[in-house]
């Protein structure tokens, strides 16, 4: 079942609603027609409403009654028609890229790659688990006493630092000044090595592949619109990791999938917007070749860092926009 803000969502509410009314009216007049005449009652030869079996009532029949019984289920059907064409037009009028979230997806036999066309700077909620990265000039984190964090793994470009943190004082400050063209994460971890907290860094150009283990990242509250590709039957690239096949990427827990298409210069394009943060699945929902069924991943909804102004979205704030996979109708 998609999240409860979706678009498919509010549209599975509005389908329900209207055959539960159609439901109990018409399962109403069955039940009281079978109780009505049913066998073994006497039927009462004045009563006008007396059916003779296998004869239809020509005299008695209520032309008011018939008419509605065209009019109300075609108003119906016309009705359900306008409530999905709208949310259609919800989903299929791609949000501007300036307003945007723009990335790329490329699917291979059989893992997903997600290039980042745009920067993400990003940290776990510090309300929650009482750590707070921030790195500008300097890199400093703070943490709370009762937050458990004893050190501090700092990986810049693949190299990771680790560092102790003194619990007396709260603070750990390194003189390392941010650098936004690198890729960089730091955890802060427990004492038995649970990570309580993570502060990430992707970097315009980089990627992220479900080869290597890692989730898509994606921002909350912010439209995340995904160029879909897949490599074309290329014979100069074709060997056995590579060839080029139909995909498609499926995102259930927004209910919106897009097929890849091998060929297709231009890609084809889904989005969707998650309001609340959390790990959530990635399906290929095309059968894809031998291994179709490992073609799963993850995405990461984070709450991210504004690039300008260094304050973080949290993903339960209001910004004004409230539409997810399409948006509401
Ligand atoms: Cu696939």
């Amino acid at each position: 079942m998609p999240a409860d803000d979706t678009v498919f969502s509010v549209l599975y509410d509005k389908f329900l609603f209207w055959s539960i009314i159609v439901g109990v009216l018409t399962f109403g007049w069955l039940f009281y027609a079978m109780a009505r005449y049913r066998q073994n009652i006497v039927p009462d030869t004045t009563d006008i409403d007396h059916i003779v079996v296998g004869s239809f009532p020509v005299d008695r029949h209520n032309t008011k009654i018939e008419v509605l019984f065209y009019v109300l289920p075609t108003l119906i059907v016309v009705w359900l028609v306008v409530l999905a064409l709208s949310s259609n037009t919800a989903v299929w009028v791609i949000p501007d890229e300036d307003e945007s979230f723009n990335m790329e997806v490329v699917g291979k036999q059989w893992f997903w790659e997600f290039h980042y066309n745009e920067e993400l700077t990003w940290q776990d909620d510090p309300r929650e688990t009482d750590i707070d990265v921030n790195w500008g000039q300097d890199l400093v984190i703070q943490f709370g006493n009762e937050s458990g964090a004893t050190n501090a793994t700092i990986t810049i470009g693949g190299v990771s630092i680790d560092y102790g943190l003194d619990s007396d004082l709260g603070s750990l400050r390194i003189l390392s000044s941010f650098d936004r063209t690198i890729f960089s994460t730091i955890e802060v971890i427990d004492s038995s090595g649970d990570v309580l907290h993570t502060w990430q860094h992707i970097p315009f150009d980089h990627e992220l592949s479900t080869a290597l283990g890692e989730h898509l990242v994606v921002p909350c509250d912010e439209e995340v619109v995904l160029s879909l590709f897949s490599l074309t039957n290329d014979y100069s690239e074709l060997n056995s990791t590579y060839w080029g096949v139909q995909h498609s990427f499926w995102l259930p827990e927004w209910g919106v999938k897009e097929d890849l298409v091998p060929g297709l210069e231009g890609g084809t394009v889904m989005w969707f917007m998650a309001d609340d943060p959390g790990t959530f699945d990635i399906r290929c929902a095309e059968y894809c070749g031998l291994d179709h069924s490992k073609m799963v991943g993850k995405v990461d909804v984070v709450s991210y860092i504004d690039e300008f102004t260094r304050q973080q979205v949290f993903c339960d704030e209001d910004t004004g926009v409230k539409k997810t996979g399409g948006g509401n109708n």
